[in-house]
């Protein structure tokens, strides 16, 4: 049991969070070094949104609203940080939901499968019983995709996503968005749209921009997304990060 006085309580927490995840079986090995690694990055920016991540995430909603078929990419670190936001999140912006394992067994996708559902999301793709296509025809697990979701979707929000997986999307004329603390990333970098941010202050904060954008005209969301230059952003995300006493 963490203190709610620990100075450290909101950190801790999420690590317990990954512990457990861990325990039960649906984390990647390397997933708590993953986190570790956003950790970092997360404390040299304050823990706090910074305003170069808040103007990506307007970006980033607009988009995914302009959308045809737009998909939430799941993978165990974001399942275990935030699942029941990314749910509310995709029921707001009316996405769907795809699990999609940079280290895909059978076992963590079902374990990640009844999960969602126990969590009241039924429809989730990429589970056992979906029907998977590839990319490229190139029969690799990391290169897999629901046939209703990634393979067709024009926009996907990839949240703490290995680089080799957003190459490959990026590569199939995929729109991608990122949710990485790292802006340094091969994700970040290869993306239209990077939020350095964590994903559990993220989500519910996108969640509001949509509620606040899905009364808005369309004309007011092609110009967010034109008027945005993701390398110019990732640059300002870069001068939060600041390292003194
Ligand atoms: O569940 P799987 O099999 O798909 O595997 C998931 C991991 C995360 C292990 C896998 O995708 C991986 O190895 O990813 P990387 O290459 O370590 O990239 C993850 C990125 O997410 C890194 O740049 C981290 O800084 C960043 N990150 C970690 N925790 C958070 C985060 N970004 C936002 N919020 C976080 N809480």
């Amino acid at each position: 049991m963490i203190p709610k006085s620990h100075p450290r309580y909101e950190s801790l927490l999420l690590r317990d969070k990954m512990v457990k995840a861990s325990q039960a079986g649906y984390l990647a090995d390397s997933a708590l070094i993953a986190h570790g690694r956003g950790e970092a990055f997360d404390y040299l920016i304050g823990e706090k949104t910074t305003y170069p991540a808040k103007r990506a995430m307007y970006v980033a909603v607009a988009a995914l609203l302009l959308s045809n078929n737009p998909v939430i990419s799941v993978n165990g670190n974001a399942t275990a940080l935030a699942i029941d936001e990314i749910i509310e999140f995709a029921n707001t912006i009316k996405a769907k939901i795809e699990i999609n394992l940079f280290y895909r067994t059978n076992e963590r996708v079902r374990l990640i499968t009844q999960l969602y559902k126990d969590h009241g999301y039924k429809n989730i793709l990429g589970s056992l019983e979906d029907e998977m296509e590839y990319f490229d025809e190139i029969e690799n697990n990391r290169a897999s995709a629901s046939k209703t979701g990634i393979y067709v979707a024009d926009t996907i929000l990839i949240p703490l996503e290995d680089g080799d997986r957003a190459e490959i999307l990026k590569k199939n004329g995929k729109n991608i968005i990122t949710i990485d603390l790292n802006p340094l990333s091969r994700t970040s970098k290869m993306s239209d749209v990077s939020i350095m941010d964590n994903i559990v202050r993220a989500i519910p904060f996108m969640t509001k921009i949509a509620e606040d954008l899905k009364t808005q005209d369309k004309q007011i969301l092609i110009e967010l997304v034109n008027d945005f230059d993701n390398e110019e952003n990732l640059k300002e995300s870069l001068e939060q990060i600041k390292i003194k006493e």
